[in-house]
């Protein structure tokens, strides 16, 4: 089994978080993986680099096995096909994490992360769980992408950060650093998407375990030689995926409150069989926990209003006035489903025990 090749010449400033891993998947990446594995080096030099190559028919395995005969700090994954850059992440993580390194990166082979910015995200990671390189937080910025890819790439990451209530500006961005610790913690069973959707979901897994995630601006640079691997498919599966955990998670949120309502009116309900309708004393504590359940509701959906307004307010700051009109948009819908349920719950109070028999609000 491969050791963490020792550390060289100076000591880094990250020191302290143990030996580093930079992964680079590939798939027919033969004209970058040499120059982007020579800048890594040079950048980085404690660092060990993981080629992870998924067959590519161009010859990029071959290459990198080259790399690799050549500097003992480079190493080599060999899988036996293309499944995706999930999955080619997942045994990445496993296969260093087994070889004790304490950080591990993901970084895309294309030259649009630049290795010379890595260690300000290793200095950032000395005080943070994970940290994300950043396109869009100040001192961030994107080079060469026209204009539909960046509505794309900002599009997606408030769509994410608004139904997962994500505290992270660039939630798709692909090159980030984790502590082992943090990796470990998250747990790798389970993760089943392949791209962007791969990048929300670690960074979701990461905030739900508690864990800080810390972004520090880079340049992202537009991919110069070999082709995109970017799909229809990948930007489907990650709004499906995204859209699906986040229903899940603000379901959870009304199913509690829904289910705190239920108990109680189930329990108004027999305390009025009980003792009848005469006994007003109970009825008019009954229609107090209602209404009490009523303001709770209220409270959260105005609670979410706040926060679906604060980032579309946020994000429109990036993306100009055009937004401003579907953020007002998303607040009136949010206003008007608080509305509806505030009526729902006030006439389902008003048909309860405090009538004159309980058992009419059966009907
Ligand atoms: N091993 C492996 N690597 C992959 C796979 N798909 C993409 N990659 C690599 O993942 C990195 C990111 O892929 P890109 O094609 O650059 O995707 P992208 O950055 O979203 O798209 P562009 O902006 O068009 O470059 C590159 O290093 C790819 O070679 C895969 O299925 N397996
Ligand atoms: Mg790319």
């Amino acid at each position: 089994m491969t050791q963490p090749a020792s550390n060289t010449a100076t000591t880094p400033d990250w020191a302290e978080l143990g030996a580093v891993l930079v992964i680079i998947p590939t798939y027919n990446e033969a004209e970058n993986i040499g120059p982007i594995v020579a800048r890594l080096r040079a950048a980085v030099p404690d660092a060990d680099v993981l080629i992870a190559d998924d067959n590519s028919p161009d010859g990029t395995g071959r290459l990198a096995d080259d790399l690799a005969a050549a500097d003992d700090h480079v190493h080599v994954l060999h899988r036996k096909a293309k499944e995706g850059l999930g999955a080619t992440y997942v045994a990445s993580f496993r296969w260093g994490l087994e070889r004790g390194y304490g950080v591990l990166v993901e970084h895309d082979a294309d030259g649009s992360h630049q290795p010379e910015q890595l260690p300000s995200m290793l200095r950032a990671l000395r005080t943070a769980d994970m940290v994300k390189g950043s396109r869009w937080v100040q001192g961030g910025s994107v080079v060469n992408w026209p204009w539909h890819r960046k509505l794309l790439s900002q599009g997606g990451s408030l769509w994410s950060r608004t139904l997962l209530g994500l505290p992270i500006k660039d939630v798709t961005g692909g090159f980030t650093a984790f502590r082992a610790d943090t990796l470990r913690g998250i747990g790798l069973d389970g993760i089943e998407s392949a791209g962007y959707a791969f990048q929300v979901d670690l960074a979701r897994r990461a905030v739900e375990h508690g864990y800080t995630v810390a972004e520090v601006p880079i340049e992202f640079i537009e991919r110069q030689r070999g082709d995109s691997k970017m799909s229809g498919g990948i930007v489907a599966e990650a709004m499906l995926l995204t859209t699906r955990w986040g229903l899940a998670k603000r379901t959870h949120q009304f199913a509690d409150w829904l289910g705190y309502a239920k108990d109680n009116a189930t329990l108004a309900g027999e305390v009025g069989d009980k003792v009848g309708p005469g006994v007003a004393k109970y009825a008019e504590q009954a229609q107090h926990v209602a209404h009490d359940v009523t303001d709770k509701v209220v409270a959260e959906a105005q609670r979410l209003s706040r926060e679906v307004s604060k980032l579309a307010a946020e994000a429109s700051d990036q993306l100009g006035p055009e937004v401003e009109k579907y953020a007002a948009q998303a607040s009136h819908a949010v206003a008007e489903l608080t509305e509806r349920i505030k009526a729902r719950v006030a006439d389902t109070s008003k048909g309860g025990p405090q009538g004159s028999n309980p058992k009419d609000s059966d009907a």
